[in-house]
């Protein structure tokens, strides 16, 4: 999965896309390096104080990338959004998935709007809202909570009529965890795979990232890279990437590797 946040102060890429022409060439340019998925945001999640945008501001930052890809993209695109509107105009030009980091819980129109729109749903662990998150990084077992909350999310969409075969999971690397819990999250994945859910991987850039291999640009994405070749390995079905050729490559090794069991 692509990133594309057109968004002013988004963690790693803020501004840079904002223009829709420009968006809409590194989207085109994201599917052409092998991404399967491109995610589009309007609103940004980082970590420490993001400002939360109106619904209409969203609207006005994706709708025109989302109608000028019509047509000219191949693979699915993804809403990254909490707000039912956003996540409904996104449905209407031609988005097929919706990536909510509040795993339907910030706004009341969501799950119903999912249901019967029969897209897919991110469902994403977090904990407070985007801009007070990290205040509630606290944990006794961090592979529990998050698996139980994950785990009660799936079962309260069912319950709104989101049919099972739709949810992907999220363990939220970042939201709401010091670098030792989204690092913790890493390496217990194949438990959280056994929820019988695809997950998703959002290591990209993140702060556990930094923190384990510099503040080198370089450095990063060729950790991000290692993040997401160990993801896959332990059962990850998406990462989601800001670099995707690198994120490609990683993820065939990890595949090819994966699968020469019972090659001899
Ligand atoms: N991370 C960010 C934004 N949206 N959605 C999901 N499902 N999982 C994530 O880990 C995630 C997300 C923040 O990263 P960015 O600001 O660099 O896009």
């Amino acid at each position: 999965m692509g990133v594309l946040n057109v968004t002013p102060d988004s963690f790693s890429d803020g501004g840079r896309y904002l223009d829709p022409g420009r968006a809409v060439e590194h989207a085109l340019g994201m599917a052409a390096a092998g991404a399967a998925i491109i995610d589009i945001g309007g609103e940004s999640t980082r970590p420490h104080g993001a400002r939360e945008v109106p619904a209409e501001v969203e609207i006005e930052r994706v709708a025109p990338v989302l109608k000028r890809l019509k047509g000219r993209l191949r693979v699915p695109i993804s809403i990254d959004t909490r707000k039912a509107a956003v996540a409904r105009v996104a449905l209407e030009a031609g988005a097929s998935i919706i990536n909510d980091v509040s795993a339907l819980e910030a706004d009341p129109a969501m799950a119903p709007l999912v249901a019967a729109s029969k897209c897919a749903v991110i469902l994403m662990h977090m904990r407070g809202g985007p801009a007070d998150h990290m205040e509630f990084a606290r944990y006794r077992d961090v592979v529990g909570e998050v698996e139980a909350c994950l785990a009660a999310r799936a079962r309260e969409a069912i319950r709104a009529g989101v049919a099972r075969s739709r949810i992907i999971l999220d363990p939220g690397l970042g939201f709401a965890k010091q670098p030792r819990h989204s690092l913790r999250l890493l390496d217990a994945l194949p438990r959280l795979c056994t929820l019988g859910y695809p997950i998703l991987i959002g290591a990209s850039r993140k702060g556990f990232v930094r923190a384990a291999a510099g503040r080198n640009p370089a450095a990063i994405e060729f950790a991000t890279a290692a993040a997401s070749a160990i993801a896959v390995a332990a059962g990850a079905a998406i990462v989601r990437v800001h670099e995707v050729a690198a994120a490609v490559a990683a993820v065939k090794m990890a595949a090819a590797i994966k699968s020469s069991n019972g090659g001899g």
